[in-house]
């Protein structure tokens, strides 16, 4: 018998109880969203019938990474995942869409964390706690000021890699660059989806589940036809 086993620590009791304290902290409320009642794109996929794709796949099917991948729309703000992230600007000290929104839930310990990161560049990636976010954690990007889809990807990637080194298996992306700075939606999709697939092909085992955080019609619509481009299923869908 371990060390553990022996002392009678319950350590599932203690896990919900610190996920309830943390819970009542949250800033949304009872408002959160939880992983497991996020669809992936495999879920979704085999629940309704599928229409003809309006382009050809431009990768190999698998399910297997279909798993690992979700649209959901609404505010990040509410998703209880590992990490959001944050499409912020070069200060990292707060701003007007999704920074604002991140901002404003998290509370006040979030812009002091962030005013110790001294900036942050463009392309790259500052990791910090999520307060009174549902999120444990914040990965703050700085995107592009239009269109310039290697700063883009660096910023996807960048994400990706420093989720993986913290341990952090679900995170959630908004549509960074398309907001204030311009980048146009379908362009930025195809970015972020690229990008992400070509990581989840090295990284799949390191983690659970990727959530593109849509917020606007028009991304909703560019994402639900460019996912069978990108996240083609076996059985082809
Ligand atoms: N949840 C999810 N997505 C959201 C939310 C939300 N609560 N609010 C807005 N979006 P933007 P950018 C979407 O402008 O283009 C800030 O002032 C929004 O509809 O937030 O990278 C920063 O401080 C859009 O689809 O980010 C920077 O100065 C997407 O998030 C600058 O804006 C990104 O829009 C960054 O501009």
């Amino acid at each position: 018998m371990s060390t553990f086993e022996s002392s009678g620590t319950d350590f599932k009791a203690v896990r919900q109880s610190l996920l309830a304290e943390r819970r009542r902290n949250y800033r949304c409320g009872n408002n959160y969203v939880t992983l497991s009642s996020i669809p992936t794109w495999l879920q979704h996929s085999r629940e309704k019938v599928a229409g003809a794709p309006s382009e050809a796949a431009a990768v190999s099917p698998s399910n297997k990474l279909a798993d690992k991948v979700s649209l959901w729309r609404g505010d990040i703000t509410r998703l209880e995942l590992d990490a959001v992230v944050n499409a912020a600007n070069r200060s990292l000290l707060g701003g007007g869409g999704v920074d604002g929104a991140i901002h404003a839930a998290a509370g006040p310990q979030l812009r002091a964390e962030c005013a110790a990161l001294r900036g942050c560049d463009t392309g790259e990636v500052k990791l910090t706690q999520g307060y009174r976010l549902p999120a444990r954690h914040v990965l703050h990007t700085v995107g592009p000021v239009g269109e310039k889809p290697d700063l883009l990807r660096r910023c996807y990637a960048g994400c990706l890699e420093l989720a993986r080194r913290h341990g952090l298996r679900s995170l959630a992306f908004p549509c960074v660059s398309t907001g204030v700075f311009g980048y146009p939606n379908e362009a930025a999709a195809r970015v972020a989806l690229a990008t992400v697939r070509t990581e989840l092909e090295q990284h799949a085992d390191e983690l659970d589940r990727v959530v593109f955080c849509l917020f606007l019609e028009q991304d909703v619509k560019a994402y639900q036809r460019l996912m069978p481009v990108f996240f083609p299923l076996e059985d082809g869908a």
